[in-house]
Formats: structure tokens, C-alpha cells, sequence
């Protein structure tokens, strides 16, 4: 019922209401509910990204990572050592009037079976290739490679007033209509690895169901999300950010 990421999520909010600092959102979670409403895609799911909490908590931070690191696994680092990451958080809403559905990942019936991949830095199935993270130059070249971003898709916010959730968790994949999952910038591989990017404008560049293993229907609400940021140079110091990965 409470996994990590739940409970890392709740102590969160209550975090938000006793502690306000300048970095703390001043949003609520149904801030963009109404940008977003459910409509009739004849009962297919229509994902779509938060855009403002995608840039209300971009941030640049210094991470160390060691020989041992999951994330050298998956890929999401360039190296070991001191890495440079742009990291943010990437809430998926589910716009359209039906569930998306994935379901188990170890059941051999699943048709969407062959998309997981266990995650060792999370410990549980992922659906490969579901995002892709970039850090484009202004004129759109690639200016830091990214990794593509693996996701277990759960019902964790709820973006309408109207619809319960049908209970998706890591172990029965999916996300209801009208609600989304949120994948927060302390979860592992939630960034870029800029280590390294010259300092300048670049542009984040998200795409999520970005190998199109889900129908979306009419698909009015946009995959692809993007913003700019300064990237400062290199040699300056940013926040060190060195405690426990996040790891559901
Ligand atoms: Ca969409
Ligand atoms: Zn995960």
C-alpha cells in the first residue's frame, strides 16, 4: 500500500505545508488539472506531462557516484566520480477517459510482457524506452546525450475530483484517467548527466511514451515537453547532493 515512493511523497507534503523556503512550489498538486481535462478519447488514456512542476523544480546539483553505482547499469551517468545533473520532476497525467492499462510484469500473459525490464536501481520492473531525456542546443543539436528513462507507472496524484483510482501499483502496472504518477527529482535517473555542457541556454527536452508502446487515441495533450535553462560553467560550484538514492 505505502512504498517507498508513497511515503517519501507524503512526508513531502507535509513537508510543503510547514516549511516555506524560497525553492518550495507554490503549487498544488490540481494546479493544472484544468489544463488538462478528461475527454472522450473513446476510452484510451491520453499522457501528458505536469509543465509546471517540470520546471518549478529543475535544478542543477552535483552527485557522487562510485564503481558499484545501479546507475552506471542503467546508463543514466556518463561516468563515475563527481557527475553534473539537471534533474527535475516528470509527473504523468492521464488526460484521456480511459485507464491506461500495462498490468504485471511477470505475468507470461501480458501482452506488453517484452516492454519490462528490471530496474536495479529501483528494484522493481520498469517499461523500457518509456521517456527520453535530452539537453538540446538553442539551435536544436544535442548538446548532452541523456539516457532514456524507465518507468513503473502507478496511480499516485489524483488530477480530477471525479474518479477513483483503479489501484495500479509497480506490481499491476497503469495510470487511471484523471489521475497521474509522479516521477520526483530524487529519484534515480530522474536527470541529465550534463557534466561537462560548456556554460550557455540549452533547452530540456522530455518525450514520454516515446517508443509509442501505448495508443493514445486522439492524443490532444503533447508528449514532448521542453524548457530552457542556464547551465552555468562547469567550474562553478553548485549544491552537492550526496544522500540515499530514492529508489522506488
Ligand atoms: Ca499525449
Ligand atoms: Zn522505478
Amino acid at each position: 500500500m505505502f512504498t517507498p515512493k508513497r511515503i517519501i511523497i507524503l512526508a513531502g507534503m507535509a513537508a510543503l505545508l510547514v516549511c516555506i523556503t524560497p525553492f518550495v512550489v507554490k503549487g498544488v498538486r490540481t494546479d493544472v488539472s484544468s489544463d488538462f481535462p478528461v475527454y472522450n478519447n473513446h476510452g484510451l488514456p491520453d499522457l501528458t506531462i505536469d509543465p509546471k512542476r517540470f520546471v518549478s523544480q529543475m535544478e542543477i546539483i552535483d552527485r557522487l557516484f562510485d564503481d558499484a553505482s545501479c546507475e552506471i547499469v542503467e546508463g543514466s551517468i556518463g561516468g563515475t566520480g563527481y557527475r553534473r545533473l539537471l534533474r527535475f520532476d516528470t509527473v504523468l497525467i492521464n488526460g484521456g477517459d480511459g485507464d491506461l492499462v500495462v498490468g504485471s510484469p511477470t505475468d507470461s500473459r501480458n501482452p506488453y510482457r517484452k516492454v519490462f525490464v528490471f530496474s536495479p536501481c529501483h528494484n522493481h520492473y520498469h517499461i523500457e524506452g518509456f521517456s527520453n531525456y535530452q539537453l538540446l542546443n538553442l539551435n536544436r543539436a544535442v548538446a548532452a546525450q541523456g539516457h532514456k528513462q524507465a518507468f513503473c507507472l502507478e496511480d499516485l496524484l489524483k488530477y480530477t475530483n471525479d474518479n477513483k483510482s483503479s489501484g495500479y501499483t509497480c506490481a499491476f502496472q497503469g495510470i487511471t484517467t484523471g489521475w497521474a504518477d509522479w516521477y520526483f527529482k530524487q529519484l534515480s535517473g530522474q536527470w541529465i548527466d550534463i557534466t561537462g555542457v560548456p556554460e550557455g541556454d540549452y533547452i530540456v527536452h522530455v518525450q514520454i511514451n516515446a517508443a509509442g508502446t501505448f495508443s493514445e487515441g486522439a492524443n490532444k495533450y503533447p508528449n514532448v515537453i521542453e524548457a530552457t535553462i542556464h547551465v552555468p560553467d562547469p567550474r562553478n560550484k553548485v549544491t552537492i547532493d550526496n544522500s540515499p538514492t530514492a529508489t522506488d
